[in-house]
């Protein structure tokens, strides 16, 4: 179908193109030069101008109207400021639309060619300039300075007593934190991200369960590493033989006493503490060859194993320089995190109450955009960033205004931030101040979740390291 449109447009081009050459030669035949072009030519392209002009204006008052209004009702205490500058904005833009294509296609038709009118000529008018400077810069005045007020009223200082709020955000979802009774927002460090961490707050045990978690990941790795088939065969020949040039020296003395006679015996005599060590770890070999735990890898596994071992060491060298001294308020500061409280999929607002998010981002920049509260924010790897705003209508109002019983306000990822972005939302509910103080009251503080995660014991009694410490016993 497309080839088929394709071949029309081409052959229509060629067919005009063809039109053109013939009108070429026919005005050749009647002795008419190609520049001559009659009165009734420029009346009417001086009408198809008009007529493009208006055409072109009813598609944009058409589309206007059919989709202008794209924004949701505003629904925070801004959202009426917002707007209003939004479309003061909008309706400056739309006046000099109308003005300058008017002029543009009005005088494309009314100084269309006249064999009568003669142009005036002149170079310079200082009226002229000081109009077309002086008015768009008094307009541009009144939309920068009006916009930077909104802006800074929007953006301004919270007050004191406003709810705080964190959203977190990390490739591909958003988590939301509330500070819990104390009214304070334990520290957080990336290094302390665990699945049952995901913003890494800092806390006696989370210091204590992510250093469990990584020694268990190096205690397997390092026994898995340990009984590779292969490398277990090669020391095991390696020891044998030098068990054996062993036996050889103490039994046939003066082989190779040629060369080098005092130096000899400190380097091939084996000392009988050294032998007793060879052998040991010679039956250590042996038996761990026996066991169970034999693996086969392959080299480029092992290596990647091997490097995964050093990255893991490296990130718990990372967990144990996590110091309550690098923090103000020191250790005490550390427990601030444990009655925090950590929500995912929605969150709630009380209505009528000021929010002040504080936004943070695990990876790369994705942007926190609640479309119903004007509110928008980009969240910045290692860069807390803030946005405060106070919610005025509830979820259930909304629902009776938009006759949606499945309304929800969003919040949204803005940024373009990878192949799931459009998987980034949250659900914001708005409630009243004594539902959502019971919401809160029924979600669960962080630490309170702690039993349900790994038993840092459990780690330590893994099978390897048992049969590992046997062994060498
Ligand atoms: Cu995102």
């Amino acid at each position: 179908m497309k080839l088929i449109t394709l071949l029309v447009v081409i052959a229509g081009v060629i067919a005009l193109a063809q039109l053109a050459k013939v009108g070429q030669l026919t005005s050749l035949i009647r002795n008419k030069k190609e520049e001559d072009i009659s009165d009734a030519d420029t009346r009417l392209n001086g009408g198809l101008f008009i007529a493009f002009m208006v055409a072109f204006y009813a598609s944009f008052i058409f589309l206007i109207i059919r989709y202008g209004d794209y924004n949701p009702p505003a629904a925070s205490a801004h959202g009426e400021s917002y707007d209003t500058l939004m479309n003061f904005n909008m309706y400056i833009i739309m006046a000099v639309f109308f003005l300058v294509n008017s002029v543009l296609f009005i005088f494309a038709n009314k100084y269309r060619f006249d064999k009568e009118r003669k142009a005036r000529f002149f170079a310079h008018d200082n009226r002229l300039e000081l109009i077309w400077t002086v008015i768009p810069s008094i307009v541009l005045a009144v939309i920068i300075i009006y916009g930077l007020r909104t802006w800074n009223e929007m953006t301004g200082d919270a007050s004191d007593d406003a709810l705080r709020v964190e959203v977190y955000s990390k490739q591909f979802d958003w988590t939301a934190r509330y500070p819990g009774a104390d009214g304070e927002f334990g520290l957080a460090n990336y290094n302390l991200i665990t699945p049952t961490n995901p913003l890494g707050i800092v806390t006696q045990d989370g210091v204590t369960e992510a250093l469990a978690e990584i020694e268990g990941q190096i205690a397997s790795l390092e026994s898995e590493l340990a009984h590779e088939r292969g490398r277990l065969l090669a020391e095991k020949a390696s020891i044998e033989e030098q068990l054996h040039s062993d036996d050889h020296h103490g039994h046939g003395h003066g082989h190779d006493h040629a060369e080098g006679h005092g130096d000899d015996h400190d380097h091939h005599g084996i000392s009988p503490e050294f032998k007793a060590n060879l052998e040991a770890r010679l039956h250590e070999v042996e038996h761990m060859l026996a066991s169970d735990h034999v693996v086969v890898v392959s080299n480029a596994a092992a290596e990647a194993k091997e490097d995964k071992l050093h990255r893991l060491k490296r990130h718990r060298q990372r967990i144990e320089e996590v110091k309550p001294f690098d923090y103000d308020g020191g250790i005490a500061a550390w427990e601030a995190g444990a009655d925090d409280k950590i929500m995912k999929g929605e969150f709630h607002l009380p209505v009528g109450r000021e929010v002040e998010f504080v936004f943070r981002s695990r990876d790369v920049i994705h942007s926190a955009y609640m479309p119903h509260f004007r509110a928008q924010m980009n969240t910045v790897p290692g860069v807390p960033t803030r946005f405060k705003m106070t919610p005025t209508i509830t979820t259930d109002s909304m629902r009776t205004i938009l006759d949606d019983p499945d309304f929800n306000y969003v919040l949204l990822c803005n940024k373009v931030c990878g192949a799931a972005h459009f998987n980034m939302q949250m659900a914001v509910v708005v409630e009243t101040e004594e539902e959502y103080n019971a919401w809160l009251e029924s979600q669960e503080e962080f630490i309170a979740e702690k039993p349900n995660t790994v038993d840092p014991n459990a780690r330590a009694e893994a099978p390897v390291t048992e049969t590992e410490e046997s062994a060498t016993l």
